[in-house]
Order: C-alpha cells, then structure tokens, then sequence
C-alpha cells in the first residue's frame, strides 16, 4: 500500500500557530535535536507561548534538509519503552537551513531581530577545539578559512561570530548562545572559543561580546539512537504515513540549565526544564555516570561482539563492571541539591537495559579521543590525586585503545569513526603489536590525555596491563574475570 508523507498536507497540526516567529536559531538539527530540545519547545507552544519557533541549521550533512523539507519540518518523535510505544508529530522546527549551499541565511537568521537565543548541538568536535585544554585548533582549515574571512562562514564558531557581528554593527542586541553538547562547562568553553576567535576578528567585537552576550552552560540528557530504515518502516506500518525524518528515544528526558539568559529567555521551566545557578554538579554528574558508562559499554561490548547496548548490559561480567566503574567516578562528584546518585544509577541501569531502543555500541564508540577527558579521564586523574586507583575507568581507557586498532578479535576491519583517528593510527603502527610501546605512543597524543596522568607511573602501567590482557584474552573473557 502506498502510504502519504507526512506533511502540512496531510498532517493537520492544530497544536499552536506554526506560522509565527522562531525565537531561536539551532545550529545542528540531527536526531539528538530533535528528540530534546525541539520538544520542550513544541511543548512550550503548546502551553500557549509564542515566537519560540526554531530555525533549524545543517552545518554540514544534506541529509537532514533533504529529510524535513518535504515534510514541512514536520516529524514523529517515537518514545519507546520496554512495554510500550508513544508517537508525537512535533511542529517546532519551522524550517532547516543547509548551511554550505546558503551561508548568509544562517548568519542573517542569527542577526534577525527576533531571534533571542543560538543552541547548538554540533557534537564535541564540532567546536574546533583541543578536548585536553579546550584551545581552538587553529590548523583546523575549515577554521583556518573562518578566521582568514567571514564572507562564507563554514564553522559553527565562524557562524556565531558573523552573526554576533552583524547584531553588533546594526544595533540590534545581544542573543544568548547555549551549548548543549556533552562538553564539560559548555557555557565556559563555548564563550572562550567564541571570544579566542571573535578578538582576532574585531577587538571592538569581542569586547561587545564578552560585555553582553551570556553563554549559559547546560546539561541535556536523553538517549537517542540513529534512526534506521527498519524504524522508518514499522512506523509506516503502525502510522500509516512515511516520515523520513523520525526520531526514537527513550522515555526519560532531562534539561539543566544555568540562569544566565542575556535575551529573551523561553520560559522553559513550564516545560520540565530545571533552571539553577549551578549546572556544574549535574554535568560532571551525567558525563561521568551515564556517558562514561556510556563509553565503556560501547568498547568493551563491542569488542566482545556486542552490537547492542542493552546486549552487553546482559552479558557475564558487564553489570559488575558497571557498577565498578560508577561506584570509582561517583566518588570524585560534587554533591548536587536534588541529585540522588543511587537512585540515578538504578535508573541509569534501567534506561542500559531497553532493549526497545537498539541503540548500537558503534554509534556510541564514535569520537572517543573527544570524549574520553569528560567521560573517563577526569575521574581518574581526580582519584590519583587522592592516590586512589581506578582499575574499571582504567580498563575502559584500554578498550578505547585496543578499539584504535580498526580490528576486530575474530580479525575483521573496521573503520575508527573520530577525527583523530590519523593519529591513534600511527600511535598503533609505532607500537608494533608491544602493548607497552602501543600505551605509550597513545599517551603522548596531548589533545587527549593532556600532561598530569600520563606523566604518573601508576596510570600507563595499568592501561598497559589490561591492555595486554585485552590482546591476549578479548574483550568477553577480560570482563569475566573482572567480576571475579
Ligand atoms: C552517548 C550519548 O553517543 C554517545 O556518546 O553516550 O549520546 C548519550 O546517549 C547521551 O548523552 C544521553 O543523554
């Protein structure tokens, strides 16, 4: 049977006016976006409020236009649990620019007069800066070409600054820029990128910047896998309409974000969204708890042949692992007001455990020279200033070399999905099969493991033990025998 497309054609969205104006402009409209912040607006308007509509951007992939323009950036946001499936068509993205093809709509959708605030979800390397230190990398040529001229931004950093620029030459107000990546201090770390890159621009700008723009920091969680053609496909069946551009995610969803809005500010707290003074506590909290776990699941599970998350969380060893490795991050946390570890960590449990999600090791594995500081590394290095050793975070460093090699244990090739992968590679070669030689040249690589833990004897020798037992007895047996 031939089933219509979802669209303002044959779709009659009643929910609120999706003809008035978008407050904010989103820079990265992929499934993450979708599946969170799109729907604490959609349920915002909702609620009765109005010019929170979003303008989407793609920064770099076609796909995500090609998905929503015909569909009139309409779309369903699946929520599947263990037991059951809730459907949601979303109306809050008003329409997605494809960056590259039309830089200087981007820039005027930053710079029009009723955009008050900019979120980006462009992924961790997305910002073009060290994920050790969080200095730009300058040498990056797509930022290399932003910082030579603006007539064509390429970057999110360059888009911000044109836009900013462009507020600021015509009189037109700051915008609050807010980060929703898994970066610690996002807010922080975006405005020192913005500002490192806006001072060599225009130093007037970057003093308007740094007086009245704010960057509020936020920690976003809610767990989306990549859609597939099989998803697409059951909703067809269970819908009767295609939607190309469908999200699935899970039940729980959750927003912090620091009160520090320079514009209008969305009154997201009528959404569920937590507004608070100290978003610090709950980032640290989440990367270390969810995504380090996150992080290691994904390595060592799919190292011993585990293509799902929820597979490995049933595997022989994993859960005492799991709970290894939280019991080593959660004590390096802060205490947060109204953050309950041990009940975060049953529901953290839970959520591993959905199988309805199919959210794949791979996808999770991606990127990990961004994401291991946040995630693994600084607990350890906090535990080792208290002499504290991490032996479970420390395993899962491991894993994340012994992933560097693009081979799997039965001897198959697969592609190390990260834009440092050049470089682990050579790291690997250089070791020649020694998984001393292996640690260290990883070690040495700054952007990631900085100057404090590989300088330590205790770190690189236990990386180098369990990397070896990696080597000789895979991934499934290694994590057996932790447990015992
Ligand atoms: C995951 C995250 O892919 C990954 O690295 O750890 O996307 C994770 O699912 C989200 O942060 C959950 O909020």
């Amino acid at each position: 049977m031939n089933h219509p497309r979802l669209s303002s054609q044959t779709y009659d969205f009643t929910r609120y006016d999706r003809s008035q104006s978008a407050g904010v402009v989103h820079l990265g409209v992929g499934a993450f976006h979708r599946a969170h912040q799109a729907l604490y607006f959609d349920q915002l308007m909702t609620n009765g409020a109005e010019g929170w509509m979003i303008c989407g951007a793609s920064l770099r992939s076609a796909t995500v236009p090609q998905q929503l323009d015909p569909q009139d950036s309409l779309y369903t946001a699946v929520v599947r649990s263990d037991h059951s499936e809730k459907r949601l068509i979303v109306g809050s993205i008003s329409d997605v620019i494809f960056a590259p093809d039309n830089p200087q709509s981007l820039v005027a959708a930053i710079a029009a007069p009723q955009t008050a605030l900019v979120t980006l979800t462009i992924t961790e390397k997305g910002y073009l800066i060290d994920p050790a230190s969080g200095a730009l990398i300058r040498k990056d040529p797509h930022l290399a070409a932003d910082l030579s001229s603006l007539d064509r931004p390429r970057t999110a950093l360059g888009f911000i600054v044109a836009g900013l620029s462009r507020r600021y030459e015509e009189g037109l107000g700051p915008v609050t820029i807010l980060s929703c990546d898994n970066l610690p201090d996002n807010g922080k770390r975006t405005r020192s990128a913005v500002l490192a890159f806006a001072s060599e621009v225009d130093a007037d700008l970057a003093d308007w910047i740094k007086r009245e723009v704010s960057f509020p920091s936020s920690m976003v969680d809610r767990i989306v896998p990549a859609t597939t053609s099989d998803d697409i496909a059951a909703l067809t069946e269970s819908a009767g309409y295609r939607d190309e551009a469908m999200v699935k995610t899970e039940d729980f969803t959750q927003w912090v974000i620091e009160d520090n809005f320079c514009a209008a500010r969305p009154a997201l707290e009528t959404t569920g969204v937590q507004m608070t003074d100290n978003v610090a506590g709950w980032e640290m909290a989440k990367l270390r708890l969810l995504n380090g776990a996150h992080s290691m699941l994904a390595y060592l599970g799919a190292l011993a042949g585990h293509d799902f998350v929820h597979q490995a969380m049933a595997a022989p060893g994993f859960p005492e692992l799991l709970s290894a490795l939280w019991d080593e991050a959660e004590e390096t946390l802060p205490e947060v007001d109204g953050l309950d570890t041990a009940i975060y960590r049953t529901d953290l449990d839970a959520r591993f455990r959905n199988a309805a999600l199919q959210h794949r090791t791979v996808q999770i594995a991606m990127d990990g020279s961004q994401k291991l500081p946040q995630r693994l590394l600084g607990s350890i290095s906090d535990r080792q200033e208290s002499a504290q050793t991490s032996p479970a975070l420390t395993l899962s460093v491991a894993a994340w070399i012994r992933w560097q090699f693009g081979v799997d244990e039965a001897g198959k090739r697969y592609t190390v999905d990260d834009p440092l992968a050049n470089r682990t590679a050579q790291a690997i070669a250089a070791g020649n099969d020694d998984p001393q030689a292996i640690v260290r040249a990883m070690l040495n690589i700054e952007q990631i493991f900085g100057t404090g833990l590989p300088q330590s004897d205790e770190f690189p020798n236990s990386v180098t033990q369990h990397l070896t037992s990696l080597m000789e007895k895979g991934a499934a047996s290694v994590v057996r025998d932790f447990a015992r």
